[in-house]
């Protein structure tokens, strides 16, 4: 700038605001039902967890009635959600997954 009115160039940028997607815990509920093993198999499938963590989880679940999954963006962990409860359905058992905002 400077070339018409003379004025004082001032270089401005604007930086365009990226945002973190917000992250969502997904938990699996205890119930009195639904077969340990079949949990630990959940954990694995969905959830990658070797054996040994997917029962460390799994019996998390079973004492305290409530435990962390993983933490994943909101459409990531809306599909797991579906994902275990359609197969417990597909199994007959009632085990509920459901998920939290961070
Ligand atoms: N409480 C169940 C039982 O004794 C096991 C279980 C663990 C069920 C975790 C659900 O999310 C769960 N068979």
């Amino acid at each position: 700038n400077g070339q018409q009115g003379n004025q004082i160039g001032v270089v401005t940028k604007t930086r365009p605001k990226v945002k973190k997607p917000s992250m969502w815990r997904v938990m699996l509920l205890n119930d009195d039902f639904t077969p340990m093993e079949f949990v630990v198999y959940v954990l694995e499938r969905f959830f990658h967890k070797g054996r040994e963590e997917a029962t460390q989880i799994m019996l998390h679940v079973h004492q305290k009635g409530v435990g962390i999954c993983g933490v994943f963006p909101y459409e990531v962990a809306e599909t797991k959600v579906m994902q275990v409860i359609d197969f417990a359905r597909q199994n007959q058992h009632p085990l509920q997954c459901t998920m939290e905002k961070e």
